[in-house]
C-alpha cells in the first residue's frame, strides 16, 4: 500500500504520534478479520490519482457509516439508560407467583431507560415534557418490561387517539417547529377538544416535566394490572418507583438557560453520579386492590386518565432499584433495548385498561420497524438472562436458531421444547360480558375533578408554577380560540388558577366555562401529588458550584468543599481560566469550568470565594454578575466571602442579602451553609 510524506499522524493523551499495533495495542482489522496496515489513505492509482475499486478496506469502512443510523423512536426518541439490580424485600407470594416479587434478597438484573416524549433525539435534556420510565427486569421466568413514566396519569384514555395526541405535540407538519415543546396551537387545540386529557394537562404545567435530574423524579407503571397468586387468585396493582435521593425540579427560567448551557444536562448528571459510585435508588411501591375497593372508587381502575391517590391506598414499599452501571457503548444497549409492555411474567397480568391494551400491539409493532429484524430479541441487552428454548427460527440477523433436527411441535423425534402446565404463564380468566362496539364506558367521564385535586394538593408556589406555565404555553398559542378554550377547561378545576391565566393571558373577559359531561366532584387533596410537600431535606446527590479566584484563603474552601462532600454533595470548581486559580498561600486549585461555561443554572447551590482583588474584578465581569444574579433569582442558596459579598453582590443583585445568603466568615460557617442547603431553595425569596 502507498504511503506519503503527508500521511495524517495520530496524536494520543501523552502527545504520542504514530501510534501501532506493535507499541501494544491490538491490531486494526476489517470485520471479516483482515489486519490493516494503513487506515490514514485510500488505495489509489498514484499518488495524486483517483481511487481504485478493489479497495475493499476502504469500501466496506464507509459502506457500514453509511448505514450507521436506525429510525429513531416515534415518540421518547431522546433517552438514556444505565443497568442495575432489582432486590425484593417482602416475600408477595400471598399476591403473586412471580419470583422476582417472591424471592426476598434475590437481586434480579435491570436496564432502565429514561426518556423525554415529543422531541427528536437530538433535542436538549430539560424540554418541558413528560419523562419516560421504562424499566427491563431480567428474571429467572423471562423479561418483565415495566415501561411507565413520571407522571401517573396519562392524555388519553383508548390507544386509538394515541397518533393524534403525538401528531399534536410533535413539531407542526408543514414547519417542522416547534421541537421538543408543546407550546404551540397544535398542541394545545388537541388537548382543548379532548376534555380527558386535561387533568394530564394540569400535571404537565407542572415542575414534575421540568425535573432537577433523572435521579430526583418518582416514576409510574400508569394502569392498573393484576397480580396472581400459584392458587390463581387475581389482585389489582398500580406500579410505583419512589426515589430514595427525593424529588425535585427546576425553575422554567433556569431550564430554558440549562437547554443553552448544557443540553445533555441530564445525561451528564445521571453518568457523572454512576461514575462516582453515588448510585441512585427507587423503591419498588406496590397499591393493591381488590374488585370491591375498584367498585367502590370514585373513578374506573381502568382509566389511564385517573390515579389512586396515596391517601385512599398506600403505596407498600416492597424492594429497591439501584442503577450502578453505565452501558459500555451507548448504542448498543439504550438505543437498541426494546421494551414492549407485552412482556410480562407468570403471576403478573394486563387488566383490560384500553391505553394498556393499544400498547401491547404497539410496542411490538414499532421495534420491528426500528431494529428491522423480528429478531431483536437477540440483541444482547433484549434477550433473557433465563434460559430459553422454542422453535422461532430464521428472519434477518438469527443468532440463535432451534438446535438439532426438529424446528415443529408436536414431534416424535423426543427432541425440542414443550409447554410446560406447571410453570407456564397463563392469562388470568377474567370474566366479561355485554355488547361489542366501539364505546367509551360511562365510568370514565369524570375529566375535571381529579384535576383540581391535583391543583389544590400543590404549594403556592408550586400553584403559582402551574399558573406561569399555562401563562407561558398559551402565550405561544396564535388562535385565540384556542386560548379562550382551554382557559374555558381550567374554570372548571379552580376558578382562582382560570383568572390568573386569563389576566396573564391579557384576556378582558373571561372566556365561558366548558361544560363536564359529568359534575366536578370535591376530593381530598393529597400531599403525595405535591413535590415540594415530600421533599428531603438532604443536600446529598446534589451539586454546589464554587466560584473562585486568585488569592482566596485555602482554608476557607477547603472548609467549605469538606463541608459539601461530607453532606454526600458534588463540588465543582468555576474561575476564569479552566487553568484554575493560586490560592494566597500559593497553592494551585484546578477549575473544572471556565466560568462562561458554567453559569450558576448547572448548580443547586453555588458559592463565590474571591479575594478583595478577585472580588473588584468579578463585579465587573458579565459572566460572574449572572453567576450570582441568576443564583439569587432562582432562589438558591448562597455563600460568599467578605470581599465578594462587599463587591460583586452589589454589582449584580439589587435587593440585600437575605437569610439565604450567607458568609463564610470562618467557624462553623461552611457547615451551616451546607446544612442550610439541605432545604434546596430559599423559597421566602419568592414573595
Ligand atoms: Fe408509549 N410508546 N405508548 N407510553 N412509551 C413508545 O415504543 C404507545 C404510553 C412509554 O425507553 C413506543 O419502543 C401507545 C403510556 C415509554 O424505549 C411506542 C400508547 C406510557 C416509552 C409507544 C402509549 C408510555 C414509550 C415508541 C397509548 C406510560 C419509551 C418507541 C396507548 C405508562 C421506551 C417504543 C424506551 C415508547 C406506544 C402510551 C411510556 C410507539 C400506542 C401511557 C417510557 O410503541
Amino acid at each position: 500500500m502507498t504511503t506519503n510524506s503527508k500521511t495524517p499522524t495520530t496524536t494520543g493523551e501523552g502527545g504520542e504520534t504514530h501510534q501501532h499495533a506493535g507499541d501494544g495495542f491490538e491490531t486494526m482489522t476489517t470485520q471479516v478479520g483482515t489486519p490493516i496496515s494503513d487506515d490514514q489513505n485510500a488505495l489509489k492509482i498514484s499518488p495524486r490519482g483517483a481511487h481504485l475499486m478493489e479497495d475493499q478496506i476502504f469500501r466496506e469502512k464507509l459502506f457500514h457509516f453509511d448505514h450507521e443510523r436506525i429510525p429513531e423512536r416515534v415518540v421518547h426518541a431522546r433517552g438514556y439508560g444505565a443497568h442495575g439490580t432489582f432486590e425484593l424485600h417482602e416475600d408477595l407470594s400471598d399476591l403473586t407467583s412471580a419470583k422476582v416479587l417472591t424471592e426476598v434478597g434475590e437481586k434480579t438484573e435491570v436496564f432502565v431507560r429514561f426518556s423525554t416524549v415529543a422531541g427528536n433525539k437530538g433535542s436538549p435534556d430539560l424540554a418541558r415534557d413528560v419523562r419516560g420510565f421504562a424499566t427491563k427486569f431480567y428474571t429467572k421466568e423471562g423479561n418483565w418490561d415495566l415501561v411507565g413514566n413520571n407522571i401517573p396519569v396519562f392524555f388519553i384514555q383508548d390507544a386509538m387517539k394515541f397518533p393524534d395526541l403525538i401528531h399534536a405535540a410533535k413539531q407542526e407538519p408543514d414547519r417542522a417547529f416547534p421541537q421538543a415543546q408543546t407550546a404551540h396551537d397544535n398542541f394545545w387545540d388537541f388537548i382543548s377538544l379532548m376534555p380527558e386529557s386535561i387533568n394530564m394537562a394540569l400535571w404537565i404545567m407542572s415542575d414534575r416535566t421540568i425535573p432537577r435530574s433523572l435521579r430526583f423524579m418518582e416514576g409510574f407503571g400508569v394502569h392498573t394490572f393484576r397480580l396472581v397468586n400459584a392458587a390463581g387468585k387475581s389482585t389489582f396493582v398500580k406500579f410505583h418507583w419512589k426515589p430514595r435521593q427525593g424529588m425535585q425540579s427546576v425553575l422554567w427560567d433556569e431550564a430554558v438557560k440549562i437547554n443553552g448551557a448544557d443540553p445533555d444536562f441530564h445525561r451528564r448528571d445521571l453518568w457523572d453520579a454512576i461514575k462516582a459510585g453515588d448510585y441512585p435508588q427507587w423503591d419498588l411501591g406496590l397499591q393493591i386492590f381488590d374488585d370491591d375497593f375498584a367498585e367502590s372508587f370514585e373513578f374506573d381502575v381502568l382509566d389511564a386518565t385517573k390515579l389512586i391517590p396515596e391517601e385512599q391506598v398506600p403505596v407498600r414499599k416492597v424492594g429497591t432499584l439501584t442503577l450502578d452501571r453505565m452501558p459500555d457503548n451507548f448504542f448498543m444497549d439504550t438505543e437498541q433495548v426494546a421494551f414492549q409492555t407485552g412482556n410480562i411474567v407468570p403471576g403478573i397480568d394486563h387488566s383490560n385498561d384500553p391505553l394498556l391494551q393499544g400498547r401491547n400491539f404497539s410496542y411490538l409493532d414499532t421495534q420491528l420497524k426500528r431494529l428491522g429484524s423480528p429478531n431483536f430479541n437477540h440483541i444482547p441487552v433484549n434477550a433473557p438472562k433465563c434460559p430459553f428454548a422454542h422453535l422461532q427460527q430464521d428472519g434477518h440477523m438469527a443468532m440463535h436458531n432451534p438446535r438439532g433436527r426438529v424446528n415443529y411441535e408436536p414431534n416424535s423425534h423426543g427432541e425440542g421444547p414443550r409447554e410446560d402446565h406447571a410453570r407456564g404463564f397463563r392469562s388470568y380468566p377474567a370474566e366479561d360480558a355485554g355488547p361489542k362496539g366501539r364505546v367509551r364506558s360511562e365510568t370514565f367521564a369524570d375529566h375535571y375533578s381529579q384535576a383540581r385535586q391535583f391543583y389544590l394538593s400543590q404549594t403556592e408556589v408550586e400553584q403559582a408554577h402551574i399558573v406561569d406555565a399555562f401563562t407561558f404555553e398559551l402565550s405561544k398559542v396564535e388562535r385565540l380560540a384556542i386560548r379562550q378554550r382551554m382557559v374555558g377547561h381550567l374554570r372548571l378545576v379552580d376558578e382562582g388558577l382560570a383568572e390568573a391565566v386569563a389576566e396573564g393571558l391579557g384576556f378582558e373577559e373571561m372566556p365561558q366555562a366548558a361544560e363536564p359531561a359529568r359534575p366536578v366532584i370535591e376530593t381530598e387533596p393529597s400531599a403525595a401529588l405535591s413535590i415540594l410537600k415530600t421533599t428531603p431535606e438532604s443536600f446529598a446527590g446534589r451539586k454546589l458550584g464554587v466560584l473562585l479566584t486568585d488569592g482566596i484563603d485555602a482554608a476557607a474552601f477547603e472548609a467549605l468543599k469538606t463541608a459539601a462532600e461530607g453532606a454526600g454533595a458534588m463540588v465543582e470548581i468555576v474561575a476564569q481560566k479552566v487553568g484554575g486559580v493560586r490560592t494566597a498561600d500559593g497553592q494551585k486549585i484546578e477549575a473544572d469550568q471556565k466560568l462562561d461555561g458554567a453559569p450558576s443554572v448547572l448548580y443547586d447551590a453555588v458559592a463565590i470565594l474571591a479575594s478583595e482583588e478577585g472580588a473588584k474584578a468579578l463585579a465587573g465581569m458579565h459572566g460572574a454578575r449572572t453567576f450570582l444574579a441568576d443564583a439569587h433569582a432562582h432562589m438558591k442558596f448562597i455563600a460568599l466571602s467578605d470581599a465578594a459579598k462587599a463587591h460583586v453582590w452589589p454589582a449584580a443583585v439589587a435587593d440585600a442579602p437575605d437569610a439565604g445568603v450567607m458568609v463564610l466568615d470562618g467557624g462553623d460557617a461552611a457547615e451551616r451553609f451546607v446544612a442550610a442547603c439541605g432545604k434546596l431553595r430559599v423559597w421566602d425569596r419568592a414573595a
